[in-house]
């Protein structure tokens, strides 16, 4: 039966003779006589000892027999020594991306072009491995918390996050778009009486612009939940979740994170996360402030990249954990569903983590004739979103959630430059290959 490279020293130490193993061709090394093959599968790599030339290209698919041995010199401290070598697929000489080198030494572009061959690369795609952990610890942390998890649709009649961005999709003789965020149908399905949801899925944002923090697809991780008095509670409901997450990834992905270590990558302690400050928008603008006049920078009038950046330094200098939350934010800068603390401010929030949002949320306006009123202030006809009024006209609970970028939140452990790195297949302006 097949092994995998990372049982290899287990089978090296009960003294298997007949050990049978596939993968692509990581490297090949030649002394003398002697091949040395490094194998390559989905657990990691091995080595191959193989007593003529290798007549084989790298990344060819390959198969091999032999018997397994300890060498502490070997990556994974054992190696197989081949008696039979087979190919199952040949790989054309010509390889267009250097799947065995350094990543971080290799353009952006390059990589996301060549997307099907960087990914081979092991570095390229522990970002992966450490993704699919985060979905898997958000998910299963609600879950224990009676969340159920909902898949909605992604072609919608119009935008929650503001009008304007927004992609257009021919539908049959009609216009719809592409779902900015799950906004109303969680809140319509918290209403419906499921009370608690979550829903991971891609997100649209037509923004033009391309920064290292943007993308026009992205993977949205919400939640909404009902019988909630502030945003207060959502909060804490995060930091059990991000401490879970980083809790996992610490346990299951800490080969990856070795992958990226040059890069910084690492996650908080758990007892780190639950310390982390919380602090209101204006305050936080005091802090930026304060950090922006140290480095004789420019005044901050709004939470914008530069304070965002100055509120985690500050929160790891005074609480060690570069994660600070910043709460009752202006009703200016929140959409038309906040619910507001008072004439000026809302009961919403916003996660900062190592210099960039990843989060934000916040209670909602569950009184239909509060969210009637102020729906026009937000240029918005409630003739247009009848359905999802009619949620609050015929009995909805106090109710809030939100939403973690799941790009950017990976970047961050990470230590990855461009929240593109963390998308398999991202999409920018110029961008929709592969
Ligand atoms: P918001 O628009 O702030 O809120 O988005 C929530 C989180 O999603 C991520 N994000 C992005 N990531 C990459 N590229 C983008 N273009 C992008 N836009 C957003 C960020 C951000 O913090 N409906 C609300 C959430 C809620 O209140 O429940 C919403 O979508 O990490």
């Amino acid at each position: 039966m097949r092994i995998l490279a990372k049982n290899l020293k287990a089978a090296a130490e009960r003294g298997e003779k007949d050990v049978f193993i596939c993968g692509w061709i990581h490297r090949i090394r030649e002394l003398g006589a002697v091949s040395f093959i490094v194998l390559r599968d989905r657990s990691g790599l091995v080595q191959l000892v193989l007593d003529k030339k290798c007549e084989f290209t790298l990344e060819s698919v390959i198969m091999a027999h032999g018997e397994a041995a300890l060498n502490e010199k070997a990556p994974g401290g054992a190696e197989l020594r081949v008696t039979q070598l087979d190919c199952l697929s040949r790989a054309a000489p010509d390889l267009p991306f250097q799947v065995n080198g350094d990543v971080t030494r290799t353009g952006l572009e390059s990589i996301l072009d060549q997307r099907a061959l960087s990914l081979r690369n092991p570095a390229v795609s522990a970002i992966f491995r450490v993704q699919a952990t985060i979905i898997e610890a958000f998910s299963a942390c609600l879950r224990e918390n009676d969340f159920t998890e909902i898949k909605t649709s992604k072609l919608v009649s119009g935008g929650t996050e503001g009008g304007t961005n927004l992609f257009a999709v021919e539908y049959f003789d009609r216009k719809v778009y592409l779902a900015q965020s799950p906004q109303c149908y969680k809140q319509m399905l918290v209403a419906s009486g499921l009370e608690r949801v979550f829903e991971v899925a891609p997100a649209y944002r037509a923004e033009k612009h391309d920064t290292p923090r943007h993308l026009n697809e992205y993977v949205s991780l919400d939640l909404e939940m009902g019988f909630i008095e502030s945003e207060k509670e959502l909060i804490e409901l995060e930091k059990e979740i991000l401490a879970r997450i980083f809790e996992e990834v610490a346990r299951k992905n800490a080969a990856d994170l070795e992958l990226w270590a040059k890069s910084g990558a690492s996650v908080p302690k758990a007892e780190a996360v639950f310390n982390a400050p919380v602090i209101s928008y204006e305050q936080a603008l005091g802090i930026a402030n304060g950090e922006s006049a140290k480095k004789n920078g420019a005044r901050i009038f709004d939470i914008n990249p530069d304070a965002e950046r100055y509120v985690c330094e500050w929160a790891l200098r005074e609480t060690g954990v570069d994660l600070a939350f910043v709460n009752e934010f202006p009703r200016r800068h929140r959409p038309f569903y906040t619910y507001p603390l008072d004439s000026v401010r809302t009961m919403s929030f916003d996660a900062l983590f190592r210099g960039i949002e990843i989060t934000s949320g916040g209670r909602r306006q569950h009184d239909y004739a509060a969210q009637l009123e102020v729906l026009p202030h937000f240029g918005i006809k409630p003739e247009s979103m009848e359905d999802y009024l009619s949620i609050f006209k015929y009995g909805c609970p106090p109710h809030g959630g939100f939403a973690i970028g799941l790009e950017r939140l990976t970047a961050k452990i990470l230590g990855l430059s461009n929240v593109k790195e963390a998308s398999l297949f991202p999409r920018d302006r110029r961008r929709v290959t592969p």
